[in-house]
């Protein structure tokens, strides 16, 4: 028989030593060398194979070489335990530390002026609802008194939506004002009415300081027994006080929109010139008639107001399109619930 080549079992046994990683592929090592079916035991067994004197000579070798696998063996051993002690040390976490405080988000400044209108028409006794973004031009349109073809349509320059209902005759659209909501509330509640509607409304408009394309208003709808403009005036005059004091210069002027006669504007002063607040007027009398109410008996006013420009005048703002760019340093200084 050869005899074995001790020197190139050391260096592969070696090699293998140093690309052992962790105590897994160590113990692996030790076994696939040192174990009782390990290449150096192969090697030990095999002696009585060999003449006297190569047994003698291989044998001493072989012994020498199991004390250098297994000093080399426990010396990586605890170079591993070492490095994984130092790798436990460094990601030692301290759990009686207090928590990084996480940034909190804050309300958007158009949601803080919506809830603030809707909290002094709900003390003043409304109710508040919501309606759809995606409209009928039946709604918006059609049953506040401006049929197709009508110029007053003009009025508001219209985001159309791909959908028909081709057997009613109604075309989808964003809706361009809150106002379809009156329609949607009057064929559900019977008078006395007192509600309010805040909502998303879309126009395909060019933007400046003033306007949006996106914007939102609330709607009011209040219908009873002898309701006049004088509760008109009075109750949108209030609602200016509680949210800007004496002091804001307002001013009602006729205005028209084909649902209401008659109709106003309420604006106030803002930088110098005038700033239109809201649309308003006494609910048309054919509207309500239109709901098989008697419109000797009941009268109703409504009224369109814009939040950004509340808001605009609240904190000082003279720009609009500022709402809707999204940039945190303007967003986050708005605080509220
Ligand atoms: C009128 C009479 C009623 O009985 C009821 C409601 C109305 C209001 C009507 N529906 C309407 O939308 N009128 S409006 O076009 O003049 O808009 C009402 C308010 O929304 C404006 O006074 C303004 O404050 C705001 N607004 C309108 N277009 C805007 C806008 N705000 C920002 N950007 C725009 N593009």
């Amino acid at each position: 028989m050869d005899t074995p080549d001790l020197v190139a079992l050391e260096s592969e046994a070696m090699a293998a030593l140093d690309a052992a990683q962790d105590e897994a592929s160590l113990q692996t090592w030790r076994v696939a060398f040192l174990g009782r079916k390990g290449r150096l035991t192969a090697v030990l067994r095999s002696l009585k194979e060999l003449s006297d004197a190569e047994r003698r000579e291989v044998g001493a070798a072989s012994n020498q070489l199991k004390g250098r696998l297994e000093s080399g063996f426990e010396a990586r051993l605890r170079a591993l335990q070492r490095s994984q002690a130092a790798l436990l040390a460094s990601e030692r976490i301290d759990v009686t530390l207090p928590a990084r405080p996480l940034p909190g988000g804050t309300l958007h400044p158009i949601t803080l002026a919506r809830r603030q209108v809707e909290r002094v028409f709900r003390d003043m006794g409304f109710d508040v609802v919501e309606g759809p973004d995606v409209e009928w031009d039946h709604y918006n349109f059609d049953r506040l008194r401006i049929p197709a073809d009508h110029p007053a349509r003009d009025m508001w320059d219209t985001i159309w939506v791909d959908a028909v209902d081709e057997e009613r005759d109604r075309r989808a659209l964003l809706r361009t004002h809150t106002s379809p909501m009156q329609i949607r509330y009057m064929d559900e509640h019977q008078p006395p009415i007192r509600v309010i509607v805040p909502g998303t409304c879309y126009r395909y408009e060019a933007t400046d300081a003033t306007h949006e394309w996106m914007l939102t208003q609330v709607e009011g709808l209040v219908i009873d027994e002898g309701i006049s403009f004088a509760h008109l005036k009075g109750t949108l005059e209030s609602f200016v006080r509680r949210l800007f004091g004496e002091e804001l210069e307002t001013r009602f002027r006729c205005d028209y929109f084909p649902f209401v006669e008659p109709g106003a504007e309420l604006a106030v002063r803002w930088h110098d010139r005038w700033l239109e607040l809201l649309g308003c007027g006494m609910v048309h009398p054919e509207i309500i008639e239109a709901q098989g109410w008697d419109p000797e008996r009941y009268t109703g006013f409504a009224f369109g107001m814009g939040v950004e420009r509340l808001a605009m005048l609240q904190w000082g703002i003279n720009d609009i399109r500022y709402f809707y760019q999204n940039d945190l340093r303007f967003l986050s200084q708005f605080r509220g619930s």
